[in-house]
């Protein structure tokens, strides 16, 4: 997670929970147990994590027993820290061991980026303190003060803290003992004092903090004596006050309930309105950072590739065979038209694919893809189907004709242009005699067969609309295939051209070549990458025909090897020949 960054995030998280503990004014910390608390914490305005043993270790479903070892707990609050910039004071226990054990926790937290431990003077393993306090045998004092110069001895960062937690009260020991340990743990290097108590009242967390009469910073857990209000611990010169356990409880009572509403209603729908939402987990895990990281990273975008697929017609000419389907659905060695172009895609690793239908819709098969419909296809041409998705342009996208079959490098070498809109080029294609032949194109300069490398622009597709005067008298350069690219800043450019075209009153009845002629006319610049060949439309019955042989000269050997009406020296010289 990417931890927006307070002002004061220059100064290290060690150095933060140090200036708390010294501070004059009462200070708070907050319980978390994972990332995810550790986020909600920071966004609450606290500004320091308590690592909670009993939080951490409930959240894994043991007991707060040291049954969780060390080394999980760590992992733990790596994935705190990552989540919050918080500094985070680690509830250490008992320290898990000797002094040597010790020595390495403060190492290993330090490596971790966590800001200070708290160990209490009982013995390892240890038991929760509200769980028969008084049976709890406390550490010898001598060792435990070994054990606090120990680890200020091997810490690295002078701001690291060291909070020595005194159980004296909780195990009944009295107040005396309580003193005595405390000033023996503070003459050994303890940055601050943890004074703990199992009592409803704060009567002896209050005389504690009497007689050690600012010592030192003191810490307190008011978990059992919750109702003192506040401004008794300021008034009494606490430094820090652990709201100890409050998220895993708060999250415990909200999944039990929940848990139960569902198992017995059988329904989400008593629950949905009063759970956070699944984009608020999105947010909490900084799932935007995520995307804009995928448009800066994954090279040419093909990760995040999309296409649009325009598939609303029937397909004139088509008539016979398109009676329950339409054109896309058409079966072309053995398998529909649109899937052919839907695998060419997910092929390129362009995976966000949004068909708009329209005939006979509802025989689409929608597995991988988004299917829209263009309710007014009967009335309605290409922009309007492509006005249907026009809000699923979220990235690069490619826009293309639903009845296409291509050789794979020519969608790879569209979606790897870098240019703002590019569209392919048959430059074999310039028989205008041919009335069945539509789209063709006019370009800056004609087909060098990649001699010169010369970048080539559109200069006008023909369309529905008439060509100017001055193209029409010119041959055309060959036939743009019906696959545009747009990328980066030209989706904006393409919706703002989109939104011209939409105002105006002939709307209905425009195709895509009209788009393209419009955004030639709005300056923008529309790259050519010529192909000769290679590509396949289905426009009429003879296509169709056609287009079988043509499928198969794409798929696999083994694949096309099932194919019993062809052999394979035929397919090859079909292939080559496309
Ligand atoms: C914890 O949060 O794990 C603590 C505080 O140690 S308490 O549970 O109050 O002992
Ligand atoms: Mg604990």
């Amino acid at each position: 997670m990417n931890a927006r960054q307070p002002a004061f995030v220059s100064v290290s998280r060690s150095a933060r929970l140090r200036q708390m503990l010294l501070s004059n004014e009462l200070e708070f910390m907050m319980e978390a147990h994972n990332g995810l608390s550790a986020r909600i914490v920071r966004e609450a305005g606290f500004k320091a994590i308590w690592g909670s043993g009993l939080a951490i270790s409930a959240q894994y479903g043991v007991r707060d027993n040291n049954e969780a070892s060390w080394t999980q707990v760590v992992d733990t609050l790596e994935f705190m820290a990552d989540a919050s910039d918080l500094p985070i004071l680690l509830d250490g226990d008992t320290g898990y061991g000797n002094f040597n054990n010790v020595r390495r926790l403060v190492r290993k937290l330090e490596q971790r980026g966590i800001a200070g431990v708290c160990i209490e003077d009982k013995q390892f393993p240890k038991t929760n303190s509200f769980i028969n306090g008084e049976a709890q045998p406390l550490a010898d004092m001598d060792e435990f003060c070994g054990k606090i110069k120990a680890g200020k001895d091997s810490q690295s960062d002078e701001n690291f803290s060291i909070v020595a937690r005194v159980e004296a009260l909780i195990a009944g020991w009295g107040m005396d003992e309580a003193l005595r340990r405390a000033e023996a743990y503070r003459q050994a290097g303890a940055d601050a004092i943890l004074i703990h108590s199992k009592l409803s009242r704060p009567d002896e967390i209050l005389e504690f903090a009497r007689e050690w009469a600012g010592r030192g910073p003191l810490v307190i857990v008011p978990t059992k004596y919750y109702s003192t209000p506040t401004e008794v611990f300021r008034e009494a010169g606490i430094s820090t006050v652990i709201w100890a356990n409050h998220l895993i409880r708060s999250a415990t009572s909200a999944m039990q309930a929940v848990a139960k509403e569902i198992h017995s209603s059988q329904t989400l729908v008593n629950v949905e309105d009063s759970i956070a939402a699944v984009n608020e987990i999105f947010r909490l895990q900084d799932a935007d950072e995520y995307s804009e990281a995928e448009d800066r990273y994954l090279s040419s975008g093909r990760a995040a590739g999309a296409a649009v697929v325009l598939a609303a017609s029937r397909g004139k000419g088509l008539e016979a065979v398109t009676e329950d389907r339409p054109k896309v659905m058409l079966p072309i060695a053995g398998k529909p038209l649109l899937r052919w172009l839907v695998d060419s895609f997910k092929k390129q690793g362009v995976n966000d694919i949004t068909v708009v239908g329209g005939y006979r819709a509802d025989a689409i098969e929608t597995a991988g893809i988004k299917l829209v419909v263009n309710e007014q296809h009967e009335q309605t041409g290409e922009l309007a189907s492509l006005a249907c998705a026009l809000d699923k342009l979220s990235g690069d996208t490619v826009v293309s004709y639903g009845d296409l079959l291509f050789r794979s490098y020519i969608l790879r070498d569209l979606v790897e242009s870098e240019a703002a809109f590019s569209v392919v080029v048959d430059s074999s294609l310039t028989d205008t005699e041919n009335a069945s032949v539509r789209d063709f194109a006019w370009c800056s300069a004609a087909d060098d067969r990649g001699l010169f490398g010369n970048k080539v622009v559109l200069r006008h597709v023909s369309s529905g609309q008439n060509a100017s005067a001055e193209i029409a008298a010119q041959a055309p350069h060959g036939r743009w295939v019906g696959l545009l690219n747009v990328r980066g800043a030209g989706r904006e450019r393409l919706q703002a051209v989109m939104s011209e075209l939409q105002a105006r009153a002939d709307f209905a009845s425009l195709d895509m070549p009209a788009l393209l002629n419009a955004l030639i006319e709005a300056g923008e610049s529309i790259e050519v990458q010529y192909v000769h060949g290679h590509w396949r439309g289905v426009n009429d019955l003879d296509d169709f025909r056609r287009a079988g042989d043509f499928a198969h000269a794409q798929a696999p050997f083994a694949a096309a090897a099932g194919n019993p009406g062809q052999s394979a020296a035929k397919r090859a010289t079909n292939g080559a020949a496309q």
